[in-house]
């Protein structure tokens, strides 16, 4: 549907268009037994936060049951989700890690 117009790009370039790619948001669910300050280490590690941005997304999750750690391409949104999951469960807590379509 490059004749459409749809996106601009087809007719910047004169490349026939291309849909973007979607984007995902990387979200952690709050529960009642996953330390606060794992929670924060695990923002810092895996979402490059620093503390106190951290600290804001950790008490938010607390609060509101959950909250958006980032958003990705749908490739490196599984590999933060599988990564944060698999350190969880190492540490034996119960932290749940998802994504959905941002
Ligand atoms: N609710 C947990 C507690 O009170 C803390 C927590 C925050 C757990 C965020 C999970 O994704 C989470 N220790």
């Amino acid at each position: 549907h490059e004749h459409e117009h749809e996106h601009g790009t087809a007719v910047a370039t004169g490349r026939p268009e291309v849909a973007p790619p979607p984007l995902y948001s990387v979200l952690l669910l709050n529960d009642d037994y996953t330390p606060m300050d794992f929670v924060v280490e695990i923002l810092v590690r895996f979402f490059a936060l620093d503390i106190e941005r951290a600290t804001q997304v950790m008490l938010h999750v607390h609060t509101r049951g959950r909250g958006v750690c980032g958003v990705y391409s749908r490739e490196v949104a599984e590999s933060k989700v599988a990564q944060v999951n698999e350190c969880a469960r190492l540490n034996l807590h119960p932290l749940l890690c998802t994504m959905e379509k941002a």
